[in-house]
């Protein structure tokens, strides 16, 4: 796929990499330090995962045919059909986007006054809250799970709490039987933002089915993508019912409105794009996998850095490839980042810095950042890197290539950073 800079001649002919010809004289062959990027094209972080192509168009081409584009259209009424009968839920209502959908289950459940949520998360699940002037309170999360840590819940609990929000981040499913335990002894809602983890398993049971409901987004970037997209699933039909209400205006029947509503529907061509991605839905967990543990395999060792772990008990999509890398590295994470950069490696800073520094949490809550500590510190180490069916394990392989050689140069490579970050005199 990517063409290697260094690594095929001009006519496509792999050619033995320059790295390996270097003798111990000759700086490492870093993109940093003036060498040729690993990667003649960017790899991204999120790259989309397209399904069968053919199926896609022929579902394009039959909506064009029948001139039904949207409000609730065969195809969503098919999505939301299969996604519940997946998740093993009674209902799932379709969404324009997972923000929205987010949006929508924390008014429907008729939260208010404080929401407990973790600040190592997208900033969506906090701006959810706030945009309905309803107060996020930040809790510290687990080191080792990245989600919110249930001890720190308990005590951000006040008078003026109504519900708590876990996060499932990177598809690794929160500590949702403590949460619910503190939830139901302190008569508190409980939702989950389940945006990374469709396909995703707890106890033998799939994220989807926890607590009074819970949220995917189906966005470009996630394993299954309907360009944009989310949906709430949940067993409870009363509250299903509030939630079509209020996604569709507050309509009941054609000029009848009942309730106070928005749009927050899903198109037809983007419930296609849905349905054509969960049919490759397997395949494409098959390849994250495959791609998660061959970054296992060729950063084993390496000391200062390690790969956040999926708990094996459970189904897991592995879209995201977590790294962790320590205070007393070569290398920082920001180095390592802006070193991996250089090489067309697109690593990301997922969630820097933190949604309780970004606006308008901080200027709330500028002492917000004391009571987190854990939550600082992942903010500061967790470095996100390529995966996805596009990606192959000679990538995979170069990448963590690339790492290695950083690592083992971190002094050089700090020094030529060093140098970057100075004004030249002559300029
Ligand atoms: N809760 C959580 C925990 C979430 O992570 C999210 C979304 C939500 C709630 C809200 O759900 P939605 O309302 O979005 O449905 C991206 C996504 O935009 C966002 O959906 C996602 N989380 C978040 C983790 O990642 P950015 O700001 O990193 O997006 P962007 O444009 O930088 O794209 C990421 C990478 O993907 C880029 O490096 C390039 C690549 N890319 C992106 C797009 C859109 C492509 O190759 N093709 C594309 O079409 O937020």
């Amino acid at each position: 796929m990517k063409q290697r800079a260094s690594a095929r001649s001009a006519t496509g002919k792999r050619v033995p990499s320059p790295r390996r010809r270097r003798d111990a004289r000759t700086p490492p062959a870093l993109a940093i330090l003036g060498a040729a990027p690993a990667f003649a094209e960017q790899l991204h972080v999120g790259r989309p995962n397209i399904g069968d192509r053919g199926r896609f168009l022929a579902r394009l081409n039959d909506i064009l045919d029948q001139r039904w584009l949207t409000n609730r259209g065969e195809y969503v009424i098919e999505l939301e059909r299969r996604i519940a009968q997946r998740v093993g839920v009674r209902n799932c209502v379709l969404v324009a986007n997972g923000t929205i959908g987010l949006e929508l289950l924390i008014r429907a459940l008729g939260l208010g006054g404080e929401v407990i949520v973790p600040a190592f998360t997208f900033v969506a699940t906090a701006h959810a809250l706030q945009w309905q002037e309803i107060t996020p309170v930040f809790a510290d999360i687990d080191p080792e799970t990245h989600c919110l840590d249930p001890r720190s819940v308990e005590t951000a609990i006040t008078p003026r709490t109504t519900g708590i929000i876990g996060v499932h981040l990177w598809g690794r499913p929160c500590a949702i039987d403590e949460l619910a335990e503190i939830a139901g002894r302190h008569k508190l809602k409980l939702m989950f933002d389940a945006a990374h983890a469709f396909g995703c398993s707890h106890g033998g049971r799939m994220i989807g089915s926890f607590g009074e409901g819970e949220v995917f987004s189906f966005h470009a970037t996630k394993i299954v993508n309907a360009f944009e997209g989310g949906a709430i699933v949940t067993d409870n039909d009363e509250l299903a019912d509030r939630l079509r209400l209020m996604q569709n205006f507050g309509f009941r029947g054609y000029d009848r409105v009942v309730y106070l509503g928005i749009n927050g529907k899903m198109s037809e061509v983007c419930a296609a794009m849905a349905l054509t991605n969960l049919e490759s839905l397997e395949a494409f967990v098959e390849r994250n996998r495959a791609n998660y543990f061959a970054y296992a395999r060729h950063l084993a060792g390496l000391p200062g850095m390690q790969l956040f772990r999926y708990d094996e008990r459970h189904r897991s999509n592995y879209q995201y490839v977590v790294t962790v890398v320590n205070d007393d590295a070569a290398l920082t994470r920001d180095e390592l980042v802006t070193v991996l950069h250089a090489e067309n490696v697109m690593a990301r800073r997922y969630f820097h810095p933190g949604v309780h520094r970004m606006e308008p949490y901080r200027s709330y809550f500028p002492d917000a950042h004391r009571l987190l500590p854990c939550t600082e510190q992942v903010c500061r180490q967790v470095m996100v890197l390529p995966t996805g069916p596009a990606l192959s394990e000679e990538d995979v392989a170069a990448v963590c290539g690339v790492i290695r050689t950083a690592l083992e140069h971190g002094a050089s490579v700090r020094e030529r950073l060093a140098q970057l970050q100075r004004p030249n005199p002559r300029e």
